[in-house]
């Protein structure tokens, strides 16, 4: 049984009317990836205390999923960017949806600064560019509730080692004009070819990816 991957957006945040992650998660709801793996997409809150409980909660409700990508938007990005590192950090910016704003505090005091990714990310990206989308690898999901949430999901997949998990930021969709910000087909196609490599291999390539500053 090739299994599901669990695909995961955010509901819109910060006055924004709608958040790419979750409409890029929603377009691929229901397909079967080249390994015969079926995407099963779920909305998740922009709320530091409820994102991640629902994220688990849908991992636990069935049979353990092949792999679980979260999305999240970045709107300063340009590219879509697989995230390598976990923060164990928190400094909100704005407020979350429920209103609330942590400041400078660990997620978990008693677990290591940070957790690595362990999917073959620069493969995922190599995939995303042969597709024709901008990508690259990240080394900061920053210190909203994007990090928070893969900060406690690679906690979980530390626990879980059968599991694999990580994450993927989205840059902005194009404007009408075709200014900044990457379409929405082109997104999802990039997407599924990111799911598709993660699938496909355990370990990553040897590639260059990482940033000079
Ligand atoms: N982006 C925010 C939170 C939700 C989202 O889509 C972030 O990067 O933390």
């Amino acid at each position: 049984m090739p299994g599901t991957v669990l695909l995961t957006g955010f509901e819109p945040f910060g006055g924004d009317p709608i958040n790419p992650s979750w409409e890029v998660a929603r377009q691929l709801d229901g397909c079967v990836l080249a390994g015969g793996q079926r995407v099963q997409a779920l909305q998740l809150p922009c709320v530091f205390s409820t994102a991640w409980p629902m994220l688990r909660q849908a991992i636990e409700a069935g049979p353990a999923p092949a792999l679980v990508m979260a999305l999240g938007l970045a709107a300063s990005r340009t590219e879509l960017c697989v995230e390598r590192v976990a923060l164990n950090w928190v400094d909100a910016r704005i407020p979350d949806n429920a209103g609330e704003q942590p400041l400078d505090q660990p997620i978990l005091p008693e677990s290591p600064l940070a957790w690595r990714s362990r999917l073959p990310v620069k493969a995922m990206v190599q995939a995303m560019q042969a597709v024709g989308a901008p990508a690259a690898v990240s080394y900061t999901a920053g210190t909203f509730v994007c990090n928070q949430l893969l900060f406690l999901l690679s906690d979980y997949l530390e626990q879980h080692p059968g599991l694999r998990g990580g994450f993927m930021h989205v840059p902005p969709f194009a404007d009408e004009a075709g200014a900044r910000g990457v379409p929405i087909g082109l997104q999802t196609r990039a997407v599924r070819a990111a799911l598709e490599a993660a699938l496909a291999r355990q370990h990553d390539a040897a590639l260059v990816g990482g940033p000079l500053d």
